[in-house]
């Protein structure tokens, strides 16, 4: 098994990734680590799809699926047997794939079903539309344009990746495409709990973490000119909440509540003194470039880095005012 040398990788039709797919037995899907609604929902879709043809398959990540997607990930066997091929939906670069066996690691990967415009060309063939809102979209495609049809199990899935990725309809990227797409699944399956769904994957937090956030509200720190938030998260809060690490994903949004911020901040500080920033920007705001500034990244409006231990008070002092600066200068 050779990992596919860059370069290596074709770009193929929705055509031909059907074929692909059919040419396969024993398949391992592999979705990201930290996985999400889109990892999972196209994952578990793709799944479905394979079982369709009589080809076995099960979804693979590094990381535990959060329980809010019990509902699209009940009755997907997460059987145990030895894979043949490797495929990997919503991946956009091999080291997002997280700790997995070496097996995995190094695998060859047949065919990548993706969306993101940073996709690296790590597998075989790359099936992909950087242009969709979701990688549910893409398979949603994929089903479209080559007679697979919709079942009840994959429109549950498709509607949870393009719902998940676009944060309920919410973000810039839930376009005609996301819209159409969704619109032709509700119509298709009129009664499906799409409404339940929702409220599992944007309402329902826990108790402990429904407190966190009120305490990370109530202390939150926000610029002069109220257009950047901060909120900060001491490490023995998260064993005075009984929180997990998993449970504190997407408090960078709560800052973004308040009218006003353009960017908003999680500093989490960590076992080691250490410091996890997770940033958020609003329409104006490019956080990948104050990401970069402390050695991290990402997306425009979603990024991250990591910063040294230090005094709380100094950090987040530190990152509210470049925030603001780069802020003055993006605007
Ligand atoms: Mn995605």
């Amino acid at each position: 098994m050779m990992q596919t040398e860059q370069g290596a990788c074709r770009e193929i039709g929705s055509a031909e990734a059907v074929s692909v797919l059919k040419s396969l037995s024993d398949v391992y899907i592999l979705i990201h680590r930290s996985p999400d609604g889109d990892c999972v929902g196209t994952g578990c879709a793709l799944h479905h799809i394979l079982r369709g043809w009589g080809i076995r398959s099960r979804v693979c990540c590094a990381d535990r699926i959060p329980s809010m997607f019990r509902e699209i990930t009940e009755g997907v066997m997460f059987e145990d047997f030895e894979p043949k091929a490797w495929v990997t939906v919503d991946v956009a670069d091999r080291n997002l794939l997280g700790d997995l066996p070496e097996r995995e690691k190094n695998a060859e990967i047949a065919l990548c079903i993706d969306h993101h415009i940073s996709n690296t060309h790590y597998a075989e063939r790359l099936y992909w539309n950087p242009h969709s809102a979701a990688a549910s979209e893409v398979l949603f495609r994929m089903m479209l344009e080559n007679g697979i049809p919709l079942t009840e199990q994959t429109a549950l899935c498709l509607y949870t990746g393009i719902a998940t990725d676009t944060g309920c309809f919410q973000f810039s990227n839930a376009d005609a495409a996301a819209f159409s797409a969704v619109a032709q699944i509700k119509k298709q399956f009129p009664d499906l709990p799409y409404a339940r769904l929702n409220r599992a994957y944007f309402v329902l937090k826990s108790a402990g973490r429904l407190r966190l956030d009120a305490r990370l509200m109530e202390q939150a720190m926000l610029s002069d000119d109220g257009r950047v938030a901060l909120v900060y998260l001491p490490y023995a809060w998260m064993e005075e909440f009984g929180l997990s690490a998993e449970e504190t994903e997407g408090t960078a949004n709560l800052p973004m509540q308040i009218i006003g911020v353009e960017i908003g901040i999680i500093c989490k500080q960590q076992p080691d003194g250490s410091y996890r920033v997770s940033m958020r920007g609003g329409d104006h705001a490019d956080v990948s470039a104050i990401a970069q500034h402390f050695g991290g990244g990402g997306h425009v409006k979603a990024s991250g880095c990591s910063l040294p231990e230090g005094k709380p008070e100094d950090v987040c002092k530190t990152l509210i005012e470049t925030a603001s600066g780069f802020l003055e200068r993006q605007t």
